[in-house]
């Protein structure tokens, strides 16, 4: 069993690493490493006997040196997970001589091969699997590395900070050093070597500094990185703006890579990413893949600042950097876009992901208490109610006082290794605020479930509104205190206009901020001229689940909100409740009507059509399956799926020749852009075309076989693609053909290919996707392609998943098995899945347990995905 690590177990570390310069012999099989550590006491650590631990894992220890001499096996205790020293002196220098096997590392932690090429990931506890070392963040050293290689294969050469001497050997080698001269903890040291090329330009920062940027990708991918390079330049730019922090080397380099865990990394100075967030040509990447790689490529630059710069304490504190990074791409996107659009992006995300995650067995807090394997904690909970949370703190200070906080932040952690504490006390520095109560958010899992009440009195012009605020037990916390919970609100006249009102000596007509502090507790407004519908937690103000409102207040709020995402949320909040009526009708075996109102909503999206396509395009949705059995207190994935499709098919039927109108008015122009406009017009047509193929499966096919033929941009391509196939016609398999025959090669269009299939309701699903992991293009050690299939289908395919045969869970059961083998942390991952496995049918429940039980009964299952299928199960 895997020990488990708790937050109120740490200590400093014993020894802290000034320095540490690496040689690394770069070869596929056998790379070797040479380390040189400045090694000194840390005081703070309270033992001046204590033994120095290094980390290390799958390393070969050629030789060991302290101060120059060698040391005798008797010194030393090499174990399974690294080298313990004892009795050294207080300052020293320790030497170290491993080898290690790149190619065949197909965890992708560490130093490892891809394409033939070289590329490192060492968040959370890879460089433990290049070299013995104190591997946990708050030991900060200055690093050089000194990279040789045969020229001819690797003639690219890269690391963190900057090149400072390089030169050829008589063999063909050649080598290249690089110095960063910030201290950084290991997770953030990068190396990348191989037959890459690049593309280049340049940033000039606000103090008239040039900085160098570099992007490096396989050859023939060169034409892909505009927009990576664009998005960037607008980063940098942002972050200098809002933020007042400017970047602090002179070069910044990007590798692709094609085989990686997570999305991309933040690495000092060479930020190293997965092909799918840099790699974008209108014929390959869609608007939302665009979209993604923007704020990719914003998060893991600002991350420069909070997460390099500042860094965390140990790996409890992960969202000190991630939720505060989520935070700050988030503003980015909501800046560089459309404000309300991007905050209902994100927020759809957040419900997704997150409030999933935080009812189930694997809820744990923003900051966990515990974990066995510090991988399985990188969750929509540490990123995105991480990002919440630092919102939360903004809304209740004000935008003000946070920047102030931030600066303080920064002023007083700069090139530290920081505690979540630290940054809220630089909050509480900038606005006096008094936090105590508001940790809770850091440390109790769950979200909070708010109802409210409001009483007019007329004839004194009061209107009272009462707050509840309830969470439910969550693993390990049964009992919650309450949150403190920023609640920004309006009142809305019976005319739809805002409505003034006094509270706490203040008259505000717009929007208002008011602390829910209590379980419950009541706000007294005075001078309000009417009843009012409250309009509550405009822009998502905190992230709970609010319930109270009646169809025709949400009717009222859709047509008149002022705050964009609220007319959105009415809207959205009305077609919830009413698809769950139709799907409780459907359980009663009652046939399918179309609601008036849901219908109308849909056609006054369309009168927006032509003045705001991708607002028309978000409001024509629905909520999707995974929003609707989040609401059911059994989820029933069959009805729901019923009732989806007849509502569209009804909405398609009702309004079909509208949605052909708009379909022909928003044809392809010639001209292919990013900007908003040409973005939202695709969306909209995109919608559109499932519309008619809902309401008129022939016209549909035709259409989207037109759509595909024209061979536009991948985002009409792959809707059209995908909406084929859905159905079971013939057109399905040839555009299937054709879309594999023209993009061969190209591995993120092929990942599409897979991903849409998995994705599919088509009745023949099943087999389907079994045929496809036999197929030439399906491999199980590429991340990407495993995702593409495995949990596309698993997380997007509640249909097919949930198949009452069993068989949807024992694919994906068969499937975790054997990426262990290769992958563990990309296996464990997948757990996921099965999280909510208690909230169906007692047959299905069996049926997921049974699978879940099947992977812990293996016998060489990783520690990863055992951590993850044990929390599930529980
Ligand atoms: N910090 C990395 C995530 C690394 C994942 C390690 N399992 C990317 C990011 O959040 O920016
Ligand atoms: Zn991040």
């Amino acid at each position: 069993p895997v020990a488990e690590h708790r937050l109120a177990d740490y200590r400093p570390p014993a020894f802290l690493v000034d320095t540490v310069d690496l040689i690394f012999d770069l070869d596929p099989k056998a790379t070797r490493v040479r380390a040189t550590l400045a090694l000194r006491r840390n005081p703070a650590h309270g033992d001046a006997a204590a033994p120095l631990v290094l980390d290390g894992e799958d390393l070969t220890l050629n030789a060991v040196a302290v101060d120059g001499v060698a040391l005798d096996a008797a010194a030393y205790r090499l174990g399974e997970h690294g080298l313990v020293i004892a009795d050294l002196p207080d300052a020293c220098t320790l030497d170290t001589d491993v080898t290690i096997d790149p190619a065949g590392n197909t965890q992708l932690s560490g130093l490892y091969v891809s394409g033939g090429d070289f590329f490192t990931q060492c968040e959370a506890e890879g460089f433990r699997r290049i070299t013995f070392f104190p591997d946990r963040p708050d030991v900060m050293a200055r690093f050089s590395a000194t990279l040789v290689a045969d020229e001819a294969r690797y003639p690219v050469l890269l690391s963190n900070g900057n090149p400072v001497d390089r030169g050829a050997m008589p063999d063909g080698q050649a080598w290249v050093k690089w110095v960063d001269p910030h201290p950084k903890p290991s997770y953030l040291f990068a190396l990348v070597a191989g037959m890459l090329v690049s593309v280049h330009d340049e940033f000039i920062t606000a103090s008239g500094r040039t900085v160098a940027l570099g992007i490096y990708v396989r050859q023939g991918d060169e034409d892909k990185v505009d927009h990576a390079m664009v998005c960037l330049k607008r980063s940098m730019r942002w972050d200098e703006e809002v933020f007042g922090l400017e970047y602090d080397l002179d070069i910044f380099n990007i590798a692709a890579v094609g085989d990686f865990n997570a999305g991309a990394m933040e690495n000092k100075g060479l930020n190293i990413f997965n092909t799918a967030l840099v790699l974008a040509r209108p014929d390959t990447a869609t608007d939302a893949d665009y979209l993604r790689i923007d704020r990719v490529i914003a998060h893991e630059y600002f991350h420069n600042w909070t997460g390099d710069r500042v860094t965390c304490r140990d790996w409890f504190q992960l969202s000190l950097k991630e939720g505060l990074t989520v935070f700050r791409d988030q503003e980015y996107g909501a800046d560089t876009t459309d404000a309300s659009l991007s905050r209902i992006e994100d927020v759809l995300r957040l419900r997704g992901f997150q409030f999933r995650e935080d009812g189930g067995p694997l809820a744990h807090p923003v900051r966990p208490p515990a974990y066995r394997k510090i991988d399985n904690f990188y969750t929509a909970t540490v990123y995105e109610k991480g990002a919440e949370v630092v919102r939360m703190i903004r809304t209740i200070i004000g935008a003000d006082a946070f920047r102030r906080g931030m600066d303080i932040y920064f002023a007083t952690n700069d090139n530290t290794a920081a505690t979540i504490e630290d940054f809220v006390g630089a909050m509480h520095e900038a606005s006096g605020y008094d936090f105590t109560q508001f940790m809770r958010w850091y440390d109790q899992a769950g979200t909070p479930a708010v109802s409210f009440a409001g009483a007019y009195d007329a004839e004194a012009r009061r209107y009272t509104l009462t707050l509840r605020q309830a969470t439910a037990p969550t693993p390990g916390q049964a009992e919650k205190a309450p949150f403190v919970i920023p609640v920004a609100l309006g009142l809305i006249g019976p005319d739809g206009q805002d409505l003034a009102g006094t509270i706490d000596g203040e008259t505000v007509a717009g929007t208002r901020v008011v602390l829910l502090t209590e379980a419950a507790q009541s706000f007294v407004f005075t001078d309000v001229a009417a009843a009012p519908v409250p309009s509550l937690f405009r822009n998502f103000s905190a992230p709970i689940r609010l319930s109270g409102y009646d169809r025709a207040q949400l009717a009222m709020m859709a047509a008149h909100d002022s705050d964009g995402f609220n007319r959105w949320e009415a809207g959205h909040e009305y077609a919830v409740q009413v698809l769950l009526e139709a799907i409780a009708a459907h359980q009663r075996g009652a046939g399918f009507t179309l609601d008036d109102g849901l219908r109308d909503a849909r056609a006054a999206a369309l009168d927006q059509a032509a003045a705001a396509p991708a607002l028309a395009a978000r409001l024509l949705g629905l909520p999707g399956a995974s929003t609707l059995a989040d609401r059911m207190a059994v989820v029933d994935p069959d009805a729901i799926h019923a009732v989806l499709t007849a509502a569209r098919r009804a909405i398609g039927g009702a309004l079909q020749a509208r949605f052909q109108a708009i379909y022909g008015q928003t044809a392809y122009d010639g001209a292919f852009a990013v900007d908003p406009a040409s973005v939202g017009r695709r969306a909209l047509r995109n919608a559109c075309l499932a519309y008619i193929m809902a309401g008129d499966e022939a016209a549909g096919i035709a259409l989207a076989q037109a759509q595909i033929a024209a061979d536009t941009t991948m985002t009409e391509s792959l809707t059209a693609l995908a909406l084929l196939v859905d159905t079971t016609s013939p057109a399905r398999d040839e555009a299937l053909a054709a879309f594999h025959a023209r993009f061969q090669g190209d591995a993120l269009v092929i990942d599409k290919f897979f991903a849409i299939q998995a994705m599919s309701s088509a009745p023949d699903t099943l087999a389907r996707i079994e045929a496809l992991t036999r197929h030439p293009d399906f491999d199980i050690r590429n991340p990407n392609r495993y995702r593409s299939l495995v949990l596309a289908f698993g997380y997007r395919n509640a249909l097919w998943f949930h198949d009452a045969s069993g068989a949807g869970y024992d694919f994906v059961a068969r499937m975790t098995l054997a990426a262990d083998q290769v992958n563990r942390s990309v296996a464990a991952r997948g757990m996921e899945v099965f999280a909510d496995w208690k909230r169906y049918d007692p047959a299905r429940q069996d049926k997921m347990r049974a699978a879940l039980d099947r992977i812990i009964a293996a016998n060489d299952l990783s520690p990863n995905t055992r951590e993850m299928a044990e929390r599930v199960r529980h």
